[in-house]
């Protein structure tokens, strides 16, 4: 079953095509102009398109012009119908972009097949989508915590940086890592450390927003870029992070244990140049943080 999007500005051509296609177990949705089609399709999401291309107003050629401008319909295969089959209509639409051109009157079994083509076209487009979409997120994810990896989080940041640079907003950077970490794999096994790092990611993702950057850097150190925070608010957010670890107990086969992080925070003063400066101060002040006796923030 696929969901067909009929445009034809005459009722009884979407009617029968309507009926057919539905009869076939096709989801259907109609519309009997250019702009109507262009107002329902995001919201309906077709599979195929059947674009008539005789319309008053926007004829089909210009409607299909205007769907390859959407990004989420660009792929779509569109049938154009036409009354008129000359050579140069064909050409004209398959070279806008159509998948396919049919004439009326149709065979309705041809139409019908033709209908499967260009969803079995789009079926395979999506699986596709689906893997680039599996790649991208392997590409760009640290398996463990499922936070980004630093690779992604270094992509990610120098944009930010960038943004920040160029209008001088704030920008903050808050660089973490578990205290005595070794003791938890030489106590209680390496995945009872594991546990631990998914339990600093957990914590890390319900104490930041949305727009915040977390990552895992590597071994048991983290970092989060707060674009718009100053140092005061990344600051708030790091002691948030640090207590709600402190309290936290985590327990892997019947034997519980706790741990603490050390945290080192810091702001874009809008002398710096690239991101990388902002990420060791940051790992500075972590490091001052462990000299300090650890369980603590230094900013
Ligand atoms: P400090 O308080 O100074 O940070 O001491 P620490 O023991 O945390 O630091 P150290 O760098 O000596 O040890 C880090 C440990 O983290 C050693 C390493 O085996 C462990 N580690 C790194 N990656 C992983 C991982 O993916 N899983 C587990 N379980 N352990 C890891
Ligand atoms: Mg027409
Ligand atoms: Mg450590
Ligand atoms: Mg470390």
């Amino acid at each position: 079953m696929a969901k067909i999007f009929i445009v034809d500005d005459v009722e009884d051509n979407i009617k029968l095509l309507w009926y057919n296609l539905e009869d076939d177990g096709h989801e259907v949705m109609s519309a009997s102009s250019g702009q109507e089609c262009l107002d329902k399709v995001l919201a309906f999401n077709p599979d195929v398109i059947l674009l008539d291309m005789m319309m008053p107003g926007m004829s089909g050629s210009e409607t299909l012009a205007q769907l390859k401008k959407i990004e989420t319909i660009e792929n779509t295969p569109v049938i154009m119908v036409s009354a008129n089959d000359g050579d140069d209509s064909v050409i004209e639409t398959l070279d806008l972009g159509a998948h396919d051109f049919i004439s009326k009157p149709f065979i309705y079994p041809v139409l019908e097949a033709r209908v499967r083509s260009a969803v079995r076209l789009k079926q395979s487009q999506d699986e596709l989508a689906a893997a680039n979409q599996t790649l991208a997120t392997i590409a760009s994810t640290d398996s463990l915590t499922e936070c980004f990896n630093r690779r992604h989080f270094f992509e990610l940041c120098n944009v930010e940086f960038s943004k920040a640079k160029r209008h001088l907003r704030p920008l903050s950077v808050i660089m973490l890592d578990a205290d005595k970490f070794k003791a938890i794999n030489d106590n209680y096994g390496h995945a009872m450390g594991d546990e631990a790092l998914k339990v600093i990611a957990e914590v890390c993702k319900a104490c930041i927003r949305e727009s915040d950057i977390l990552a895992r850097l590597g071994g048991e150190e983290f970092a989060i870029c707060c674009p718009e925070s100053t140092c005061d608010g990344a600051t708030r957010i790091a002691e948030r992070i640090r207590l709600a670890v402190e309290k936290r107990t985590i327990s892997l086969n019947g034997k519980s244990t706790q741990f603490t992080l050390s945290l080192g925070v810091t702001e874009f003063t809008g002398a710096e140049t690239q991101f990388d400066q902002l990420v060791n101060r940051a790992d500075r002040l972590l490091y001052q943080a462990k000299e300090q006796g650890r369980n603590c923030v230094i900013s």
